[in-house]
């Protein structure tokens, strides 16, 4: 694929935007390509997803501004669009996707880490908005995930200062969930997402859904949905198994991968 490349590692696939002279930067055909990808993924074999950028300098500097600087309103729209779509497509992804941010994530970088389900970096990561310098306001989603993710002050102040934080700082403020050295990024995120795809499958897809969709309700909505979803993983052959193993109590009996059924 031109700008996206993909590598499956047993059952976690490894999304790896590569356009590292522009800094990894968005365009039109970078999001096309990454739709594409998603689209490619197995779900029968893959159990969860890894996005980062090419090269060590940066994850993704932002849309690109050099495309974007000609857009005539239809095409800002057209382009907003298909942004917007991708970005939801990874948020609601039915398995995992963590965001491994090695640098630069500005703009629609930070914009498409938030749409992932969490995010770990490299020391030298730095995230922002930095759009309010640029004449626009953050268009893929980031005056909305910003502030749910750190809270409405700190995004603001993000947003209306332009202003780049460090990976220390987004730890911090809960943007990220951990920071490491650059060498080590890829086998951390790598570790993370073995553990995930190790648990029984449809209820990780299950607690996605909950978390994800719950956050847009009201407590007692959340909450029957919740119900709902728990619900869905009973008479699964994972949920049959995960019980009979724990209630034999057979310490010789070495735990079986789940089936995803
Ligand atoms: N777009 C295009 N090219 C970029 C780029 C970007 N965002 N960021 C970097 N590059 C290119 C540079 O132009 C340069 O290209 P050459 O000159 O080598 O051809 C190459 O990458 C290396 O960059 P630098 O030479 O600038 O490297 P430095 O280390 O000096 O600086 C930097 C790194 C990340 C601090 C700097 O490149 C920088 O400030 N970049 C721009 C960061 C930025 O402002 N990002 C936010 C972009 S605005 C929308 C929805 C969403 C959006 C827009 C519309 N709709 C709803 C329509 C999103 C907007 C954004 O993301």
């Amino acid at each position: 694929m031109g700008f996206v490349d993909y590598a499956a590692e047993g059952q976690v696939g490894v999304i790896t935007i590569n356009r590292p002279k522009a800094l990894n930067a968005l365009n039109s055909d970078v999001l096309t390509d990454l739709a594409a990808v998603l689209d490619g993924v197995d779900l029968d074999q893959i159990r969860c997803l890894i996005l980062t950028g090419a090269g060590e300098k940066s994850f993704v500097a932002g849309a690109d501004i050099g495309q974007m600087s000609d857009l005539s309103i239809a095409e800002a729209a057209a382009f907003s669009k298909q942004g917007n779509d991708l970005f939801r497509r990874i948020e609601t992804f039915p398995i995992p996707v963590i965001a491994a941010v090695n640098g630069f994530a500005l703009g629609g970088g930070c914009e498409i880490s938030m749409s992932c389900d969490f995010r770990i970096c490299s020391e030298n990561a730095i995230f922002g908005q930095p759009e309010v310098g640029l004449g626009i306001i953050p268009g893929f989603g980031g005056t909305q995930r910003l502030a749910r993710l750190v809270g409405p002050g700190m995004a603001k102040q993000m947003i209306y200062g332009g202003r780049n934080i460090k990976a220390k700082e987004a730890l911090r403020i809960g943007l990220v969930n951990d920071v490491c050295d650059q060498e080590d990024l890829m086998a951390k995120a790598m570790k993370i997402a073995k553990g995930i795809a190790s648990q029984a499958p449809i209820a990780i897809r299950q607690a996605k859904k909950a978390i994800n969709e719950g956050l847009e309700l009201g407590m007692d909505d959340a909450i029957a949905l919740e119900e709902k979803l728990f619900g869905d993983c009973f008479e699964t052959e994972d949920q049959k198994y995960g019980m009979a193993f724990f209630l034999d109590k057979n310490k010789e009996k070495v735990k079986e991968p789940f089936k995803n059924r």
